[in-house]
């Protein structure tokens, strides 16, 4: 048991994306998990194969694992595994057997059945079989940005900054691990007298892990929608305080879960006021802001 639960932590260190085969219960050797993970950058193969029970795994002589493609079954690849603590096994003698080896040429995209082969050295042999897809990674971009240039705050109620971001990832919203954004508020006013920051940096963007944007849903030209609405404080919040005015930057971040990204940076917002004595066009109209308009 002790091993099993090893064994499903190296599953997890290996940022798995192939489900495993689950292993049947009984007391004679046999295989059990077969895990792949092909790295499309390297090239390389991770590969697993769990000999149960794992005291039975130093009578196994050698483990061979072969990839025939999918549905034509023609052989792509053929593997030694070990289980010595060498080329990519991560514990010697605990029953499984790895191999880490870059493939030359490397493994097409698409669907493949992998053979796992286990010799021992008294002749049996054992043989399992599962299939895995290989799909291609893409890395996610950000396709547009969606918010207002001007954005003018409230008098005394606290009004919500709608935005959206379209991403790109062919691999779908499952692969996007967060779209985050950041902020630039060097450029606002730093108190209620309008008075500004005297060094704003241009580069001085924050941000928080609560700052991520939710999925909403993938549009019809297969772009993956997230939205988030920030608080915006009135110019009066009753209590004190004051929305900021001025510029806000505003920075997109997008990352998927094989760790590729996507940046858009230097998004304006102009934050102005009503009740500043001025109409500013696009974002107050004397609907909105009869005060000022
Ligand atoms: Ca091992
Ligand atoms: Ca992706
Ligand atoms: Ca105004």
């Amino acid at each position: 048991m002790k091993n099993t639960i090893t064994f499903f932590l190296l599953l997890l260190l290996a940022a798995a994306c192939n489900l495993p085969v689950t292993p049947a219960s009984s007391g004679q050797t046999e295989i059990g998990t077969i895990f792949l993970d092909y790295n499309q950058e390297t090239t390389e193969v991770f590969l697993q194969v769990q000999i149960m029970p794992p005291e039975s795994a130093d009578r196994m002589d050698s483990v061979r694992v072969v990839l025939y493609t999918l549905p034509d079954q023609e052989p792509a690849a053929a593997f030694s595994l070990k289980d010595d603590g060498t080329q990519g096994d991560l514990l010697p003698g605990n029953g499984i057997f790895s191999i880490l080896a870059a493939t030359d040429p490397p493994l097409a995209f698409g669907a493949y059945l992998i053979e796992s082969t286990a010799y021992s050295s008294e002749g049996t042999v054992l043989t399992q079989t599962t299939t895995t897809v290989i799909a291609e990674e893409f890395p996610p971009v950000i396709a547009s940005v969606d918010m207002p240039e001007i954005y003018s705050l409230d008098p005394d109620t606290w009004t919500d900054l709608n935005i959206t971001v379209k991403i790109d990832d062919p691999n779908g919203a499952d692969d996007i691990k967060y779209v985050r954004y950041y902020i630039n508020t060097d450029f606002l006013t730093v108190d209620c007298e309008g008075n500004y920051n005297d060094n704003p940096q241009d580069d001085n963007y924050q941000s928080d892990p609560t700052w991520q944007m939710e999925y909403s849903h993938t549009d019809n030209e297969g772009l993956l929608v997230y939205t988030t609405s920030i608080p915006m404080r009135p110019v009066d919040d009753g209590s004190g305080g004051c929305g900021k005015t001025g510029i806000a930057l505003f920075r997109f971040l997008v990352k998927d879960k094989s760790n590729r990204q996507d940046t858009v940076s230097e998004i304006v917002l102009e934050i102005v006021s009503c009740g500043d004595g001025e109409c500013q066009a696009g974002a107050e109209d004397a609907e909105t802001c009869p005060e000022d308009c």
